[in-house]
């Protein structure tokens, strides 16, 4: 209804070129959670330092959750009293190592980088409002050995162990392991190609502590359980939606070994949106493998508006947006001093605004079902040949 009255009030700007920014203004409208996390809920304005008021602005949706062009011209050598100086010196060398091992020949980013992002998920969301202090983004993934010891994380288990050798190379240099799971999450989703450059924050406290279990959602969850689970970690609905959309990279391993290395849509290792299309068609490549959980999503009153903007070709440029955005809220789960964190954007790969895979016809073969031999080569983004 106020979507109605906004359209009819500002008709007439619809035939001049601000129409494009006028339609994305509305879907960020209709997205705005203005349910704050971590310190924000209790600081005035007045004590916000500029990244508590811009971590403020994106989460309730007046800020951009992108940055896609800050880029380091030059960098400090690593063991520099320059590079010590500022602290997102070592997240660029940090990130170029990461990136260096996310994508394979063929331009698409590879296991590893697919394990990252999901590592980034599964350390944050063991944090709900109801269990109150403890889980969150806080590294206990790996510190409190969650990794290994949760069924919920079957398929990142060497993820995991790279990322603790990686922690170990430049742990001397100061930075958390929270930081550095985020860190990994947002460096794979860029590294993927049409992937958001997700605004960066590091400075999270670390914990070996095990994270409350049974938080991280099951793929035979349904829609209402699920909604109810995201909501308690105060993920709306369409951030749900926003979120899952992650599964456009995946190869499910473990939900039917039968089928292990079988994608959640035809072009794994690329962040395009056929994900959202195929899981709602009935005639999506043999290969595709839906999960129940995705399937109810696509279909609930309250996540399917936004499935359908996800969908198609205009659905790209305000997936990217609102994942960007539900991701930062994501990485700040039980993190309490998001004032005091800083910016480190600019350390991470510039973005991959378009892609043909090399080798398309060798890849619609094995979404259609052939080319079973391929599954290695698809995992590690090689060109299949
Ligand atoms: C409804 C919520 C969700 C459920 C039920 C779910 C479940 C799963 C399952 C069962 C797998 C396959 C694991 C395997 O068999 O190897 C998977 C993979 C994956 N998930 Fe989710 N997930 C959810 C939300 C998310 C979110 C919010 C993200 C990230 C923001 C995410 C990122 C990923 C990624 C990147 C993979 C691929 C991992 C790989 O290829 O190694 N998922 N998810
Ligand atoms: C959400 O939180 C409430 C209050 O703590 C709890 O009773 C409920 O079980 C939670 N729901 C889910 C799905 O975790
Ligand atoms: C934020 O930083 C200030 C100054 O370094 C410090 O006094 C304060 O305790 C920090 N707050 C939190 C929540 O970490
Ligand atoms: C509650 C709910 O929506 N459950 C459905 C989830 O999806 C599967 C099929 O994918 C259905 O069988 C369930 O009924």
């Amino acid at each position: 209804m106020k979507l109605i009255f906004y359209c009819i009030l500002t008709g007439a700007a619809y035939a001049f070129p601000g129409m494009r920014d006028l339609q994305a203004k509305i879907l960020q409208r209709q997205s705005a959670n203005e349910e704050l996390v971590g310190d924000l809920t209790i600081l005035a304005d007045s004590d916000l330092t500029s990244t508590g008021r811009l971590v403020k602005g994106i989460l309730t949706g007046s800020d951009n959750p992108q940055e896609l062009t800050a880029v380091y011209s030059a960098v400090p050598d690593k063991d520099s009293p320059e590079c010590k100086a500022d602290t997102c010196c070592i997240w660029k060398h940090i990130a170029d190592d990461m990136a260096s091992k996310m994508k394979g020949t063929a331009g698409r980013c590879n296991g590893l980088a697919r394990q990252a992002v999901r590592m980034g998920f599964h350390d944050a969301a063991t944090w709900s409002k109801g269990t109150g202090e403890g889980g969150g983004s806080d590294g206990s993934l790996i510190l409190a050995r969650e990794c290994w010891d949760r069924d919920i994380n079957k398929g990142i288990e060497s993820g995991c162990q790279q990322l603790q050798e990686l922690h170990e190379k430049y742990k001397s240099h100061g930075v958390s392991m929270a930081d550095m799971i985020q860190m990994a999450a947002n460096v794979a989703t860029v590294t993927c190609p049409l992937g958001p450059r997700v605004r960066s924050f590091v400075g999270r406290k670390d914990s070996s502590n095990q994270a409350p279990d049974g938080l991280l959602p099951s793929p035979f969850d349904s829609a209402d359980r699920l909604i109810e689970l995201f909501s308690n970690k105060t993920i709306s609905a369409r951030e749900l939606a926003a979120l899952v959309g992650a599964h456009t990279t995946s190869q499910q391993f473990f939900v039917d070994p039968n089928r292990a290395g079988d994608p959640q849509d035809s072009t794994p290792g690329v962040w395009d949106v056929e994900f959202y299309g195929q899981t709602t068609d009935p005639n999506a490549p043999k290969r595709v493998f839906k999960f129940q959980s995705d399937v109810n999503l696509s279909k609930d009153e309250r996540t399917k508006g936004a499935w359908t903007a996800f969908s198609g070709p205009t659905g790209q440029a305000p997936w990217n947006s609102a994942y960007a955005r539900a991701y930062i809220r994501l990485s700040l789960l039980g993190v309490s001093n998001i004032n005091n964190l800083t910016e480190c954007t600019k350390a991470l790969p510039l973005p991959v605004t378009s892609f043909t895979s090399p080798d398309k016809e060798k890849l619609d073969e094995f979404a259609n079902g052939g080319l079973a031999s391929a599954v290695e080569s698809v995992s590690q983004g090689n060109i299949v040949g």
